[in-house]
């Protein structure tokens, strides 16, 4: 099993896989020299140590980073918990010596995925950070934690649930950081540790994580965070508990043409048309969704494809027909959100002029629904204004304008994309440069490459002229509009 990592590496960049003279400490024996030695309760099995050097490895632009080519390392070994029969695999990219700037970088996964394999270290590797990955022990870097849920049918692996929930990745970053000082005899330097996810990866057990091992991380990115997980999932079914409570089950053209017809409507309320709902606060002030009722709509059928090569792909038939009330009916109850029999909420709903993915038959796309728990949790006495000025010393939250789910929306092309958060957090952290506007470049579309601001949050974008000035303005109707009360708990929901 562990032997087919490295393979993996190689192929996917069809590098060429040669021991330079530059990276002459990527060899086995001097891995083995550098691994931890500190007894943190885990055992590493020599005989599981492989390492492989790669030279130009080139990368596309992707989600969470840009295009680049570098050197790397690849380590890969397995450890078990001691007094536990167990085996989690860890893999570290290592940058070349002179690229290495003191840096070291956890990555994550999405969905009950506890990593994204490769996918992520590149975004470590370009900014001279060791960067890894785990397996959280479930089997394989492909393994996802709801394989190992069950020890058997009704018995619960607490072992697996305690690993995807935070001890993984906490072992992850302790090993990766003793790795990357005794590799690069660092002794005194102060190495600069952080973390990069989203969705599952910014899950509430990654922010737990930062809660329970405080000085684990100088910064990290928690990117639409799936937070309050349990109530979360039960929020992705509520779509369809709407649909079969009011009976009506609309045809995706239908809820497709709402959107649309929601974006058409938004998109000039923050003084820029440019296809991109930069203030969804401003159409829940409003946009009346009956408004749509009647409007024709009409999409092709999707002929079936291959299920080999798209497995998750369903066909579908030609439809067209007018949106009905019960269509808007259906999307009024599901953006209201989750509440209980008495009309308290338990979660939030998507943002306005996203699609309504968990009212098919397919799970995962736009939310844009970030949420506030965290400034009432730790400023409760304070008002807003000089708790949201407490909190951004060393938490900001960036609303992603017309974004998708982790990552670029395709229904609002020209909308701006974080692509080099970690460069930003980097020179927050070791620079003190502070991101009051978050660099965006914009990743498809006509307007493709185009570098944006995002507002950090509570001011939100506005372009009161022309469309090529834009403000960070503050607008108490937006707040409000923002804050959430999730009144169904009578304690604090983390
Ligand atoms: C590395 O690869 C890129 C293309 O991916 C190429 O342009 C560049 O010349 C290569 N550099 C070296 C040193 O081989
Ligand atoms: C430990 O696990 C290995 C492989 O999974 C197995 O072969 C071995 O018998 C186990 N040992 C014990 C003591 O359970
Ligand atoms: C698991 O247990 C439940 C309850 O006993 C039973 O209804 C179900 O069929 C079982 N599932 C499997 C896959 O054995
Ligand atoms: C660390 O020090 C050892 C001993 O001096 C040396 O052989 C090795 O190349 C150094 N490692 C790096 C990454 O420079
Ligand atoms: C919605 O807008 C997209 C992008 O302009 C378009 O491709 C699609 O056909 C529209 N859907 C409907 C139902 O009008
Ligand atoms: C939309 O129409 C429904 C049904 O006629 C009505 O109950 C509801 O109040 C309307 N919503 C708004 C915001 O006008
Ligand atoms: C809608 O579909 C029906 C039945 O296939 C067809 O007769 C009609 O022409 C279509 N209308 C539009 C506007 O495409
Ligand atoms: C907030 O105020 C309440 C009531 O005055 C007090 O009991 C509580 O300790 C305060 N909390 C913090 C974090 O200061
Ligand atoms: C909060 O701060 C904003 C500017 O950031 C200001 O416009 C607003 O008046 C303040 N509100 C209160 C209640 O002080
Ligand atoms: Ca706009």
């Amino acid at each position: 099993m562990r032997n087919v990592f490295p393979v993996l590496i190689v192929a996917s960049f069809a590098s060429v896989v040669v021991t330079t003279t530059r990276q002459s400490v990527c060899t086995l024996s001097y891995v083995k020299q550098s691994l931890p030695t500190s007894n943190f309760g885990l055992t590493i099995d020599p005989a599981s140590v492989v390492v492989s050097s790669v030279t130009n490895a080139s990368v596309n632009s992707q989600t969470f980073f840009p295009s680049a080519h570098f050197d790397y390392c690849s380590v890969t070994f397995a450890y078990s918990h001691d007094g536990l029969n167990d085996s989690v695999h860890v893999m570290y990219w290592l940058p070349a010596s002179d690229k290495f700037q003191n840096r070291y970088l956890s990555t994550g996964g999405g969905g009950f995925a506890i990593s994204s394999g490769i996918g992520s270290l590149p975004g470590g590797i370009m900014y001279g950070a060791v960067a890894g990955t785990t397996d959280g022990g479930f089997g394989s870097f492909n393994t996802q934690s709801d394989a190992v849920f069950l020890v058997k049918n009704g018995t619960v692996n607490l072992e697996s649930l305690y690993m995807f929930g935070y001890e993984a990745h906490h072992e992850l970053s302790l090993l990766g950081k003793a790795l990357t000082k005794q590799f690069f005899n660092m002794s005194s330097t102060k190495l600069y540790s952080y973390y990069q996810g989203c969705s599952e990866g910014g899950l509430d057990s990654r922010l737990q994580k930062i809660q329970r091992y405080g000085n684990e991380w100088d910064g990290a990115i928690t990117g639409a965070p799936a937070f309050c997980f349990s109530h979360q999932q039960v929020q992705h079914l509520y779509s369809n508990v709407v649909e079969q409570t009011l009976g009506y089950y609309p045809p995706p053209c239908e809820l497709e043409k709402i959107v649309n017809e929601t974006i058409a409507f938004c998109d000039p309320l923050d003084g820029k048309t440019d296809g991109v709902v930069s203030r969804s606060d401003l159409r829940k002030l409003h946009f009346n969704l009956n408004s749509t009722i009647g409007k024709p709509y009409s999409c092709p059928a999707r002929p079936p494809k291959s299920k080999r090569q798209f497995p998750n792909f369903s066909p579908s038939p030609a439809q067209n027909g007018t949106v009905s009330a019960e269509g808007g009916a259906v999307v009024a109850a599901i953006t209201d959100s989750l509440r209980d029999s008495k009309g308290r909420r338990v979660y939030f709903s998507y943002q306005p002029a996203a699609g309504f993915v968990d009212a098919q038959t397919q799970y995962n796309a736009a939310t844009n629904s970030w949420g506030l728990s965290v400034r009432s949790i730790m400023y409760p006495n304070m008002s807003f204004n000089d708790s949201t000025t407490a909190l951004n010393d060393w938490y900001r939250l960036f609303l992603v304008p017309g974004a998708g789910h982790c990552g670029p929306s395709t229904a609002q092309p020209n909308g701006p994309w974080p692509q080099t958060s970690l460069a930003v957090l980097i020179d927050w952290v070791e620079n003190g440069i502070e991101p009051t506007t978050l660099d965006a470049t914009v990743l498809q579309g006509k307007h493709l490459g185009e570098q944006q601001q995002i507002c950090g949050w509570p001011l939100r974008p506005y372009w009161p002229n022309d469309e090529t000035s834009m403000e960070c303005q503050y607008d108490q109707a937006s707040t409000d509009s923002w804050l959430y009360d999730l009144d169904a708990f009578k304690l604090p929901v983390y």
